[in-house]
C-alpha cells in the first residue's frame, strides 16, 4: 500500500449550496471531481492528523464507491480512524450523533437529501464540524475558495474496505471501523423520549400507525425503533429497504412526493397516525387520520408540547426558526416567555444558537424539525415527539392541532415551487422584485397594505457573522406574508420558492383549505413578481 499524489485542474462549480455540494452522479463520476472536492475539504480544516472522522451516506447510488475513495483518501491525508456506517449507511441525524457521542473531529456525508437517485439522478457530499453540525459558511467558503486552486489530491493506492461485516482494518496507520448504522441512534432516542408510554399506545390493538422510509435511509432505524423497541406490529414500516434509487421515487416527505401514504392516511379506514421521512432521515412529514400537519404547526406544537416529553421536560431555552418558516412558533415561545430566533435557510444557521443553549427546538418550513440533541434536523425524532405526546394526551391529531389553533390562531401556509426554470428568467425575477423593493412600503394590494419590503439580512448573535441576501419578504400590516427565494439544493435550473402566510385568529374560520385562505395573496404574489409571465409556467410544480 502506498500513498499516491495526484495531478488535478480546478473544476469551477464546487461551492456548496443549502447543505452540501449536489450534482448528477454523472458529474461526481467525472474523473478527479469527487476526489479534489473532498482534498478541498480536508485543506481546509486544521489539526486533524490522527483524529477521527465519522463517514456514511443515505445509500443512493455511488455511496460506496465514494465512501472507499474517501476512506483511502482519509488514510493518505493523516487522519487516525474514521467510523463508517455498515453498508456505507448512515442517515444525517445518526452521523450527527455518533460525531457528538464520540466527539469525533468531524464527518462527511453522502447525500443529495430528497433528491432522487439513481445513475441518472444526484448525488452530494456535505462537512459536518465537531459539534455534529453542517460546516459553517466561513467552514464552505474555506472550501470552495480552495477547490478553485486545487491541484494535487492524496490518495492510498489499498484495496476496498468490505463495509458490510462490523470490523476494525486498517488503512496505513488509519484504522477504518465498520459500525453499527443504528444502534447508537437509537439509544439517544430512548434516552428522550417515554418508550414504555408509547409502547403502550402502539400496541394498545386500537392505536394504527404507517411510517413510510419511501426506499431511503431510514428503513433500518424505522424497523429497529418501531417494530423492535416499541412493539409496532410488523409491517409498520413500510418501504423500509434502503434503494439505490430509492425505487425510482422523489425520497421527499410531502403531500405530492409521498403519495402512498397520503392515499393511506387519507382513504377509508385510515390509521390514527402516519408519518415519512426523507433520502437522509433529516425530514419528517407528520400526518393524522384525513389530517396533515404542516411542518410549521408541527414546531409551535411541539414546542407547546415539550414539556409533556421527558427529554424537554424542564422546559425550552428557546425556539429558531427560518424565516421562510410561519410565524406559528413565535405565539407560542411568546406565550412561554422565551425568544424565537429567524435564522437564514439551511440548518448550519441554528449550531451556534443551539451550541449557546439560546435555542433548544429549531424548525424549517421544509418538512425540518428537530432540537439541541444533535446539530441536524432529525425526522425519526420528530415522529417519535409526536407519538410521545399522543400517548400523553390521548388526542388524535386533528384535536391536537384545531386546539393549538384555538389557543394560538392558526397561521395558514403554503409553499409553491417553482422548478427548473430557466436560471436566467429566475434571476432576472429575484433581481426585478429586489428593485422593486424601496417602493412597496405603504402600498395597498386589495385588502392588504404593504408594512415593510426587504432582502433577509441575518447577523448571527453568537459569533457576528453576517448573510446577506437570504430571501425577499413583503409583510402586511396584518401579519401576512410573502416571501421569494431561490432554492441552493437543486442541480437542474432553477427552483424558484414562493412562501405564503396568512394569520387567523377567530376559530370560526380556521378550517378553510389553505390554498382557499391564501388565494388573494397568492395573486398579489403573482402582480408584484410577474412569476407565470417570467418562468413561462401557468402553475406551480409542487404546492406543499
Ligand atoms: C431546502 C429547504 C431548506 C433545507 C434544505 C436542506 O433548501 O428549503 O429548508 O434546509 O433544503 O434540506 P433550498 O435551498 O432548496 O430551499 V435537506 O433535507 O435537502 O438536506
Ligand atoms: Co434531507
Amino acid at each position: 500500500m502506498v500513498i499516491k499524489t495526484i495531478q488535478t485542474q480546478p473544476f469551477t462549480d464546487q461551492k456548496p449550496g443549502t447543505s452540501g455540494l449536489r450534482k448528477k452522479v454523472s458529474v461526481f463520476q467525472k474523473p478527479h471531481y469527487l476526489e479534489n472536492f473532498v482534498q478541498s475539504i480536508f485543506d481546509s480544516l486544521e489539526g486533524y492528523q490522527g483524529q477521527t472522522l465519522v463517514l456514511g451516506g443515505d445509500g443512493r447510488y455511488y455511496n460506496r464507491q465514494a465512501i472507499q475513495i474517501i476512506l483511502k483518501m482519509a488514510a493518505a491525508n493523516g487522519f487516525g480512524r474514521v467510523l463508517v456506517g455498515q453498508g456505507g449507511i448512515l442517515s444525517t441525524p445518526a452521523t450527527s450523533a455518533i460525531i457528538r457521542k464520540y466527539d469525533t473531529f468531524g464527518g462527511i456525508i453522502l447525500s443529495a437529501s430528497h433528491n432522487p437517485g439513481g445513475p441518472d439522478r444526484d448525488f452530494g457530499i456535505k462537512y459536518n464540524i465537531s459539534n455534529g453540525g453542517p460546516a459553517p459558511e466561513k467552514v464552505t467558503e474555506a472550501i470552495s475558495n480552495r477547490s478553485k486552486e486545487i491541484n494535487s489530491y492524496k490518495i492510498f493506492e489499498a484495496p476496498d474496505v468490505n463495509l458490510d461485516t462490523l470490523g476494525e482494518i486498517k488503512i496505513g496507520d488509519m484504522l477504518v471501523e465498520v459500525i453499527d448504522s443504528v444502534a447508537d441512534y437509537a439509544e439517544l432516542m430512548q434516552s428522550l423520549f417515554d418508550f414504555d408510554r408509547i409502547r403502550q399506545l402502539v400496541t394498545n390493538g386500537q392505536f394504527r400507525m404507517c411510517v413510510d422510509s419511501l426506499h431511503a435511509v431510514t428503513g433500518p432505524y424505522a424497523h429497529n425503533i418501531f417494530e423492535e423497541r416499541l412493539g409496532a406490529p410488523p409491517g409498520t414500516v413500510t418501504n423500509g429497504k434502503p434503494l439505490e434509487d430509492f425505487g425510482g421515487g422523489h425520497p421527499d416527505p410531502n403531500l405530492v412526493y409521498a403519495h402512498d401514504l397520503v392515499e393511506i392516511l387519507f382513504g377509508n379506514n385510515a390509521p390514527d397516525f402516519g408519518a415519512a421521512s426523507d433520502g437522509d432521515g433529516d425530514r419528517n412529514m407528520i400526518l393524522g387520520r384525513q389530517f396533515f400537519v404542516t411542518p410549521s404547526d408541527s414546531l409551535a406544537i411541539l414546542a407547546a408540547n415539550a414539556k409533556l416529553v421527558p427529554g424537554y421536560s424542564s422546559g425550552l431555552a428557546g425556539i429558531a426558526r427560518s424565516m421562510p418558516t410561519s410565524q406559528a412558533p413565535d405565539r407560542v415561545a411568546k406565550q412561554l416567555g422565551i425568544e424565537c430566533y429567524e435564522t437564514p435557510t439551511g440548518w448550519k444557521f441554528f449550531g451556534n444558537l443551539l451550541d449557546a443553549d439560546r435555542a433548544t427546538l429549531c424548525g424549517e418550513e421544509s418538512f425540518g424539525t428537530g432540537s439541541n440533541h444533535i446539530r441536524e434536523k432529525d425526522g425519526l425524532w420528530a415522529v417519535l415527539f409526536w407519538l410521545n405526546i399522543l400517548a400523553v394526551r390521548q388526542q388524535s391529531v386533528e384535536q391536537i392541532v384545531t386546539e393549538h389553533w384555538q389557543t394560538y390562531g392558526r397561521n395558514y401556509y403554503s409553499r409553491h415551487d417553482y422548478e427548473q426554470v430557466d436560471s436566467d428568467r429566475a434571476n432576472t425575477l429575484i433581481t426585478s422584485v429586489r428593485a422593486m423593493l424601496p417602493t412597496l412600503k405603504g402600498k395597498q394590494y386589495g385588502s392588504y397594505q404593504v408594512e415593510y419590503a426587504d432582502d433577509f439580512s441575518y447577523t448571527d448573535p453568537i459569533d457576528g457573522s453576517v448573510s446577506q441576501k437570504q430571501g425577499v419578504r413583503i409583510g402586511f400590516t396584518d401579519g401576512s406574508r410573502i416571501v421569494f427565494r431561490l432554492s441552493g439544493t437543486g442541480t437542474q435550473g432553477a427552483t424558484l420558492r414562493l412562501y405564503l402566510e396568512s394569520y387567523e385568529s377567530d376559530p370560526a374560520k380556521q378550517n378553510h383549505d389553505p390554498q382557499e385562505a391564501l388565494a388573494e395573496l397568492i395573486t398579489i404574489a403573482d402582480e408584484i413578481a410577474q412569476i407565470h409571465k417570467l418562468t413561462g409556467m401557468d402553475k406551480p410544480t409542487v404546492i406543499t
